[in-house]
């Protein structure tokens, strides 16, 4: 190879590699796996996202839920849990989890404007979303508390597998029995804010 020759490649390898580790660090919204947050009163019920870039997980990236002005007032919030902005930073699977402590379900579909909570990371918009909740019959103002009637909801649903966003706990499109086993602590327990 010529002197001229390995140049070009050194500075092509150079290039390659500068563009691989920018990257890095910018996700690929596609690839990363953004499910709908859920709320629950106590914030016991996690909600996971993986983030990745075209090179794989994203270490260490700030991710945020922002939800819109409809979607913040549309939503019942426990004392003490921070919005309209919640953050998060993943770890080096990428994994961020986050446990909302509120109710309420934000369709984006039948929301005022069309947007609940759009998802950042590291200040890039990634996905619109919306918010599903155990306690699906919510207030807007604590106490958020999962009752009877958000029973009452979900049972018709959940008994005949009909699919509606609320209902859809896990994110899969489909209503089902993942989604009644999801459902059954805070409502046995009557989740409410602490
Ligand atoms: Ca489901």
């Amino acid at each position: 190879m010529s002197r001229v020759l390995k140049s070009v490649s050194f500075a092509l390898v150079t290039v390659g590699l500068l563009a691989g580790a920018a990257a890095a660090g910018i996700p690929d919204c596609n690839l990363s796996v953004i499910p709908n947050v859920i709320a629950c009163p106590g914030g016991t019920m996690p909600t996971t996202f993986t983030i990745v870039s075209s090179s794989g997980p994203i270490n260490g990236a700030t991710v945020e839920l922002r939800y819109s002005a409809n979607g913040n007032s549309g939503a019942c919030w426990c004392t003490g849990q921070t919005h309209p902005i919640i953050s998060g930073t993943t770890n080096a699977s990428g994994q961020v989890t986050f446990n909302v402590s509120g109710g309420g379900c934000l369709n984006p579909a039948t929301i005022a404007g069309g947007v609940a909570v759009e998802v950042f990371v590291n200040n890039i918009p990634c996905k619109q979303i919306g918010q599903v909740s155990p306690d699906v019959n919510s207030t807007t103002s604590p106490p958020c508390q999962v009752t009877l009637s958000d029973a009452v909801s979900f049972t018709g649903p959940l008994s005949t597998a009909t699919y509606g966003f609320c209902y859809d706990l896990n994110s899969d499109l489909t209503v089902g029995l993942t989604d009644a086993v999801l459902f059954t602590t805070p409502a046995s327990t009557a989740a409410t804010c602490p």
